[in-house]
């Protein structure tokens, strides 16, 4: 095999961000638009985040630190810029943060030089993804994440306990680590989500009670608490405000997924489900509405299928994974929702404000039988040829 230099693996690199990103002039739905091409995928990472730029020590320019991919990633705008802070999975398979940036939402994302170096405060952790950024009413821009340790009460060499990191900046260069979120009523979290505004007077967290590391168990759904001190956060009751079970048959676990948007109707919720069916787990995204003075009093009931399946994606065991952890509302009403597929890569799907309100609010919620389902369907069916012939 010959070996390729440094510099012709920058050029590659510069030609995936500086290539055009079309819409997707063959897909419609009225809901979102969609684009030709993922925002980011491994190709990238700087090359100098994987390889020894140098022939001496490196004669046969090999990757020495191998990215498998880049997903589930938080959103925010901060001075003009649309900023992503992208889960990054090494080819060990363990994660870390980076921030990417663009100045416009749909291509030219570039990492910034280095990834992000969280303060060093948690000696048992040994994985952390999937952050949501939310820029709070009290000034700061907060990341909550999965901070994932070896559970050490069992001899099983594979068991993990999941919980909720938390850190805090102005300019998403310099990070400071909060102790981890403490559940009292539920022993693991992951897919927490702290809502941009103050209830109550408290910070207040969407949360994901679950009974391990995978299994939501008991857990019923997307829970809500509130915590007084952000400093050491604490939430000692949890309601769930939106019940796992909403599907044609329960669902094995969902999740807050991205921040709400505060629209003149109500909070906007995007958030992910997985359905168990035959062929597998199935990944979905739905959305559903909370009331603006009450974000734990749920105005409009889960509808539909936001994003997903999607239709050309691989096949094999996380072919149907899509997930959001983050959504930017730009100040012109449209809304840019950044999601994962296949826990691979970064897409972005184009809508705005007034029509995710009418999506959220005029789709019909799904029934949970499927004879219920097809009536639904039949009705559209009978008011359409009604209309269409007269
Ligand atoms: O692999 C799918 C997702 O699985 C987990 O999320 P959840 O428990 O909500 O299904 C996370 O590991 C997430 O990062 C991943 O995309």
């Amino acid at each position: 095999m010959r070996s390729r230099g440094f510099d012709s693996l920058m050029e590659g690199y510069e030609r995936v961000i500086a290539r055009p990103n079309p819409i997707n002039e063959h897909f419609y739905n009225g809901i979102f638009t969609r684009y030709q091409h993922p925002v980011l995928t491994r190709e990238h990472i700087p090359p100098f985040w994987m390889y020894d730029a140098n022939p001496v020590t490196n004669p046969y320019m090999m990757q020495r630190l191998g990215v498998n991919a880049t997903l589930n990633s938080g959103a925010l705008k901060l001075n003009g810029k649309y900023c992503l802070v992208v889960r990054v999975e090494g080819m060990d398979r363990k994660s870390f943060f980076a921030v990417a940036e663009s100045d416009r939402p749909t291509e030219g994302f570039r990492f910034r030089d280095y990834p992000i170096l969280l303060p060093d405060t948690e000696k048992q952790e040994t994985n952390v993804y999937d952050m949501r950024l939310t820029q709070h009413e009290d000034g700061w821009i907060y990341g909550v994440f999965c901070s994932e340790s070896k559970d050490t009460s069992v001899s099983d060499l594979s068991a993990a306990v999941a919980a909720a990191g938390i850190v805090r900046t102005k300019d998403l260069e310099t990070w400071e680590r909060l102790p981890n979120l403490v559940t009292l009523r539920s022993p693991q979290q992951r897919n927490v989500v702290l809502h941009p505004e103050f209830v109550e007077g408290k910070y207040a967290f969407y949360t994901r009670p679950m009974d391990d590391f995978i299994e939501t168990g008991s857990g019923g759904g997307i829970g809500f608490g509130l915590c007084a001190d952000i400093a050491h956060p604490v939430i000692d009751e949890e309601k769930i405000i939106n019940l796992r079970r909403y599907h044609t048959i329960t669902e094995s676990k969902n999740g807050a997924g991205a921040v709400p948007i505060k629209t003149d109707r109500g909070w906007i919720h995007i958030a992910h489900g997985v359905r168990n069916t035959a062929a597998g787990l199935r990944y979905v995204l739905y959305a559903f509405a909370t009331a603006l003075d009450d974000p734990a009093r749920v105005i409009a009931e889960p509808s539909g299928m936001l994003l997903g399946p999607l239709g050309r994606e691989r096949v094999g065991d996380v072919s149907n994974v899509v997930f959001t952890n983050g959504a930017i509302a730009d100040g012109d009403g449209k809304v840019y929702i950044y999601y994962a597929s296949s826990d691979t890569r970064m897409h972005v799907a184009e809508t705005d404000v007034d029509r995710l309100c009418d999506y959220v609010f005029n789709t019909p919620s799904d029934p949970l039988r499927s004879a219920d389902c097809v009536r639904q369907r039949a009705e559209l069916i009978s008011r359409n040829l009604k209309y269409l012939r007269g």
